[in-house]
């Protein structure tokens, strides 16, 4: 019997999200032997501005259909901060409690890192993803005046943090890699970073084979800096995750080549490009498309096309190797070239 399709939801969202995220699927359709069936899904700021709609409950359900979201990037300079944000991707990454972030570090080409002398950096964060100071839990007392008083909450649950530590060491152990690292500051948040150290410490003992480490977020980011080859599979906090791997982009060769995947493991997950929605390059064919690319890479994986998934992450270090690339990584493609490159090695054609 043939396979049932793969149902993808395709939210493009703002600024360059609309232009990525057409490219990377077609690279995606071209790499796959899947048969992918693709819907459109109009989140973002022009419908926000023109109905004052963010994420309509019919959206939501119809998204329990699918298999996978593709989501571009959300945020738009004629909307406040924090609305589109909130109102749309956190809203997928909290109501379908895609708990498990994924951002690998991997760099692809020598000279794309600003370090000096830097080895092989290949590195896989486990960034927590619906808890911490995420929630949008606080409030403001006397706002506007001199007594003003702001909290935001931080909260961690033994439940969440147990299955981002589970999550980190089973993949570890699936693909045969050596360590991991918990990343805190457990020496200052002494109620809810001793919850991870308990919590990290008690799951580790269940895998013997791997090694574990621990490193204060204060010094694992210095680490990333003079000694990125000595991490390998790193778990954290929301909040330290979401900083340290716009660090670890950087030293990878910047946003442009940053891809993530939101797991929940049981349920919908969405796939996305690290960078935002960049609208002082957008609609001009100059955003480099690759980050979304490999985030297409690893929502093939997920689906169970790892076959696929090597293909396309061979396809973009062939675009790397020969600068079919953005001027930002030394070439002088626009776009839509990159993902016209793409096609071709995938073609067979070069
Ligand atoms: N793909 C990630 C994403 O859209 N993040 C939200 C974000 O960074 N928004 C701010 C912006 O696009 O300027």
């Amino acid at each position: 019997m043939p396979n049932k399709p793969k149902k993808i939801a395709l939210i493009p969202g703002d600024g360059i999200g609309k232009e990525v995220i057409p490219i990377a699927f077609e690279v995606v359709k071209k790499a796959t032997t899947l048969e992918l069936k693709a819907q459109n899904f109009a989140l973002g700021s022009e419908r926000y501005l023109q109905t004052g709609e963010l994420f309509p409950e019919a959206e939501k359900k119809a998204l329990q259909d699918f298999d996978a979201v593709f989501l571009g990037a959300l945020g738009d300079p004629r909307v406040k901060p924090g609305i589109l944000e909130r109102g749309i991707l956190l809203t997928l990454r909290f109501e379908f409690d895609q708990y498990a972030n994924l951002r690998p570090l991997k760099l692809y080409r020598k000279d794309l890192t600003p370090l000096k002398n830097a080895a092989a950096i290949d590195v896989m964060f486990f960034r927590e993803n619906t808890e911490d100071l995420y929630i949008g839990a606080g409030g403001v007392l006397k706002k506007g005046t001199a007594d003003e008083v702001a909290l935001q909450e931080l909260v961690q649950t033994r439940k969440g943090v147990e299955r981002i530590i589970r999550y980190a060491f089973e993949w570890a152990k699936s693909k045969g890699r050596q360590k991991v690292t918990l990343i805190d500051k457990c020496n200052v948040l002494t109620y809810a970073h001793d919850l991870w150290q308990r919590v990290f410490w008690e799951v580790a003992s269940e895998y013997s084979s791997l090694e574990k480490d621990h490193l204060l977020v204060d010094a694992a980011a210095m680490k990333m800096v003079l000694a990125p080859e000595s991490l390998d599979v790193v778990v954290t906090t929301n909040m330290f995750g979401d900083i340290l791997t716009d660090l670890g982009a950087a030293i990878c060769g910047g946003l442009g080549l940053a891809a993530s995947g939101n797991i929940n493991p049981e349920g919908l997950s969405m796939f996305e490009p690290v960078h935002g929605s960049a609208p002082d390059i957008a609609g001009k064919n100059i955003a480099n498309p690759l980050a979304t690319v490999l985030a297409g890479a690893m929502m093939l994986e997920h689906l169970g096309d790892n076959r696929g998934a090597c293909k396309i992450e061979e396809a973009v270090v062939w675009v790397l190797e020969h600068k079919k690339v953005t001027p930002e990584l030394g070439g002088m493609l626009s776009s839509t070239e990159v993902g016209e490159a793409l096609l071709a090695y995938l073609e067979g054609k070069v």
